[in-house]
């Protein structure tokens, strides 16, 4: 594997890359017309820049020469961005954003072609959403393994998950459910991806009705939605869908049991205090009011069992969604509670599924429970009473192994290959390193800073990589050239297989804030380069009816319809001519038949906001309404050919 050598790139042997580095700057410069040799020695240049031998490490790990790739592909959240960043790892360098719940106008995405459709389907109650607060991503996996065929990423403000294909890295469907309100459990997929886990954040009455919020405890809800996928679609299957409702607690972050644990699903929440606000109105705040237990709840569901009683027909139809109740839940013994100390936010399985690793925001720990206990006291039914709801509570003490003394503020923890686990301390700014045998704390090393996620190569999978950790800091402060008061966000990457841990790479994030992120192996990805034949439908994955072929395009009037069968080729559109009359409702089929890896053309037609990204083989429907007459220059946006500029022509809207 190519990224071990980076595990043995320590101080000691700085020297001998720095030696084997000045000696390339004395290879005597060749006598070509585009020079590639270095102006200066390294030692020169480590003077010139004031760079420390850490330094050179760092930027010798890091740098990727032209042409050369990376070991590792990221996938982050682009926040309240809307959209997903993809990241090559080591070099850190952007080589993606991918519009999800933002119209995105370079692809295309939401101005006009069938992704319109794919924005239109994440509409709840009937309003158009432009934009979504993406947190989790989570790649498919087969056995508990990426398996880099498809990513999903939730919207924790609207409730709503998104299917990305990467085949093409687009995405094809964007579901929601309205019994929930938001969501932040999402997404986390089963070992195999039969479901894709999305569970609410701050309860409301189930289908988004009102209820007096003095009703909190009576009338609202948290819920787990299990989002069925289709495999062989590559979709969420709706129709095979469920929810299970849940108290009105606030579910934070969630995992899917693997191995040892498969079949489980684990949700951490905070605000068992059920505190609702009203500052105004002389109750506490909300941020107090939540924070007066020492324990919160981590709930335990047992999925294959509420599977067999969602297929039973045990359920409730709410807002069109198949939901088991609680009351049904307890009968069936679904759902268990264990406490949880303080605050708790993230909930990681370790990798051999045995283990759960949570973090409390107000801790100073964190807790290792034992699934094996955990299912014992299940099965013994040894239980600590119930909550309010009915649902049985487990014992804590009989429930973990132990715990860990990390530091202030612990957050969210990913494993390697070698037994360790990393946690983000939040208040502290380090990423905390600790033996998952001994519960001890070995290493820490500094960020910056307030890091809030953190993601190893395969960090949550069944078998980590190790080699790379990227701490996903939420304050940047001094990092970076001002820009102002709004500041990106700062990924900092970390050689985790180097002693100690090597921070070796900031890298500002300037759209949105990313939360998590997953980073796969980049050989375990295969991405089509053009799409055949020529005329795919990219929301589809199918030939398009409509898709136009050399030769055959032409303009058809039906009524006030015209219907405008187009090609895309360097350099020209064909017809490059359209004559309409005002208030004729035009519908473009577009074709680009080039079948040439990269050539990609744009179509737009100004002041009528249409855009549209042609890839070579894809096909587009783009319909508006000539609602004004006049004279619209169309063109292609992709500087494609020498001729580019030339590829072109007019919409012609005759007055009526
Ligand atoms: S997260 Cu969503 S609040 Cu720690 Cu997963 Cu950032
Ligand atoms: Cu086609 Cu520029």
């Amino acid at each position: 594997m190519r990224f071990t050598r980076i595990g043995v790139l320590g101080a000691s042997s700085i020297a001998v890359l720095l030696a084997a580095t000045v000696s390339i700057g004395c290879v005597p410069q060749q006598p070509a017309q585009v020079s590639q040799a270095p102006a200066s020695s390294t030692a020169d240049l480590m003077k010139q820049r004031g760079l420390t031998e850490a330094d050179v490490s760092a930027a010798l790990q890091t740098y990727m020469p032209t042409g050369k790739k990376d070991d590792y592909i990221t996938f982050a959240s682009g926040g309240h961005g809307g959209n997903m960043i993809v990241i090559g790892v080591p070099s850190m360098r952007v080589l993606k954003y991918v519009g999800v719940f933002t119209p995105e106008p370079w692809q295309g995405y939401g101005y006009g072609d069938q992704s319109g459709e794919v924005l239109a389907a994440g509409s709840r109650f009937g309003k158009e959403i432009t934009w979504g607060d993406m947190h989790h991503p989570a790649l498919t996996e087969t056995d508990g393994e990426y398996d880099g065929k498809f990513i999903f990423v939730n919207d924790k403000a609207n409730a709503r998950i998104a299917v990305v294909d990467l085949h093409d890295f687009v995405t094809k469907q964007i579901v929601t459910s309205e019994i929930i309100q938001s969501d932040h459990g999402a997404t986390f997929v089963t070992p195999n991806t039969e479901y894709v886990v999305e569970s609410s954040q701050y309860p409301a009455p189930l289908g988004g009705g009102y209820a007096p919020i003095e009703d909190f405890q009576e009338k609202y809800r948290g819920a787990a939605i299990f989002w069925k996928f289709d495999r062989d679609k590559g979709r969420i299957d709706e129709a095979n869908s469920f929810a299970m409702e849940l108290p009105p607690y606030m579910q934070d972050l969630a995992d899917s049991g693997k191995l040892a644990s498969e079949g489980w699903v684990f949700i951490n929440s905070f605000n068992t205090e059920m505190a609702w606000g009203g500052t105004m109105e002389g109750n506490p705040p909300m941020e107090s009011g939540a924070s007066q237990n020492d324990m919160d709840y981590m709930h335990i569901i047992n999925l294959k069992k509420a599977e067999a009683v969602y297929k039973a027909g045990k359920t409730t139809k709410i807002a069109g969604m198949d939901v088991i109740t609680l009351d049904t839940s307890n009968a069936e013994g679904l759902l268990y509670l264990v406490g949880e100390p303080k605050s708790p936010h993230g909930v990681d399985v370790t990798p051999d599924g045995k283990e759960l690793v949570v973090s409390g925001k107000l801790d100073t720990h964190a807790t290792v429970y034992s699934f094996e206990k955990i299912k014992g006291l299940i099965d013994a039914k040894k239980f600590d009473g119930k909550d309010p709801f009915g649902v049985p509570i487990l014992p804590f003490a009989d429930s973990i192994r132990g715990q860990v003394e990390i530091g202030l503020g612990p957050l969210h923890t990913q494993y390697d290959d070698k037994g360790n686990a990393y946690t983000s301390v939040f208040i502290e700014s380090t990423v905390a390193k600790w033996s998952l045998a001994d519960l001890k704390v070995t290493e820490k090393v500094k960020v910056h800073y307030n890091v809030g996620h953190i993601v190893a190569a395969e960090g949550d999978t069944v078998s980590p990589d190790g080699a790379y950790l990227i701490a996903m800091n939420k304050w940047a402060l001094d990092r970076f050239s001002k820009v102002g008061p709004l500041l990106p966000q700062n990924f900092q990457l970390i050689n985790i297989n180097s002693e100690p841990m090597q921070l070796i790479y900031d890298m500002p994030l300037p759209l949105g804030e990313p939360h998590y992120a997953q980073m796969i192996k980049a050989d375990k990805l295969s991405p089509v380069d053009v799409y055949k034949p020529a005329g795919y439908d990219v929301v589809t994955d199918e030939p398009n009816p409509n898709a136009v072929k050399a030769k055959e395009e032409r303009i058809e009037r039906d009524g006030k319809n015209v219907h405008v069968y187009m090609t895309s080729v360097r350099s020209h559109f064909t017809p490059d001519i359209i004559r309409v009359k005002k208030g004729d409702t035009v519908h473009l089929h577009i074709t680009n038949v080039e079948q040439a890896h990269d050539a990609t053309h744009g179509f737009t037609i100004g002041s009528y906001n249409v855009h549209s990204s042609l890839e070579p083989g894809k096909h587009v429907d783009i319909t508006f309404k000539a609602d004004r007459a006049g004279t619209f220059p169309f063109y292609c946006t992709e500087f494609c050919s020498a001729l580019h500029l030339e590829m072109a022509g007019y919409l012609l809207v005759e007055p009526s």
